[in-house]
């Protein structure tokens, strides 16, 4: 899957506020998002959501996931079955969404490493998200 160091590298360069950042893009971007976290409190306004202290830890829950990923490159799809299986059976997750959070990530990175984040590195830091959206969709019944 390209050049793994890259991953690593990347990974090693994330922040705590990195989930908290990216799942709040998803429901501000992509305001329809939002129908999953009725839970969650005032989704009202980008301030709001930006302020929220459920979506910051939810952020860390669902980036936090991605560890496994960037510490199993070669078993992605067997990591994330069961979690699959959760986002379609529980949560009835659009597998759509998968791709949304994965592309707000890639962004907040690419602010986080600025220069860093050359092609390179990218290409290979979004064939890994890819291969962790296709995991999470494959139990999808
Ligand atoms: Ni997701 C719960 C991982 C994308 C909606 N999600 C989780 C949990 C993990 C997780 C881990 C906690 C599971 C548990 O309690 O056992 N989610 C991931 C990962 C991605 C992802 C790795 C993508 C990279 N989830 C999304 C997306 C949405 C989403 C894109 C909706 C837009 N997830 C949820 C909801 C829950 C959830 C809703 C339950 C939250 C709660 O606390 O009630």
């Amino acid at each position: 899957m390209g050049d793994w160091s890259d991953v690593t590298a990347v990974w090693g360069k994330l922040d705590a506020d990195t989930g908290p950042q990216a799942l709040a893009r998803v429901l501000i971007v992509y305001p329809w998002t939002q129908r999953y976290f009725g839970t969650f409190g005032d989704l009202s306004n980008a301030a709001s959501i930006l302020g929220n202290a459920k979506v910051a830890a939810h952020g860390s829950t669902v980036v936090g996931a991605l560890a496994k990923g960037v510490a199993n490159p070669d078993a992605v799809k067997a990591t994330y079955a069961e979690l699959s299986k959760l986002h379609c059976n529980k949560l009835h997750v659009d597998p759509d969404n998968f791709r949304l959070l994965a592309d707000c990530l890639t962004i907040v990175v690419a602010l986080k490493l600025g220069a860093a984040f050359t092609p390179k590195v990218q290409a290979t830091w979004q064939k890994f998200l890819s291969a962790v959206v296709i995991a999470l969709g494959s139990q999808y019944v």
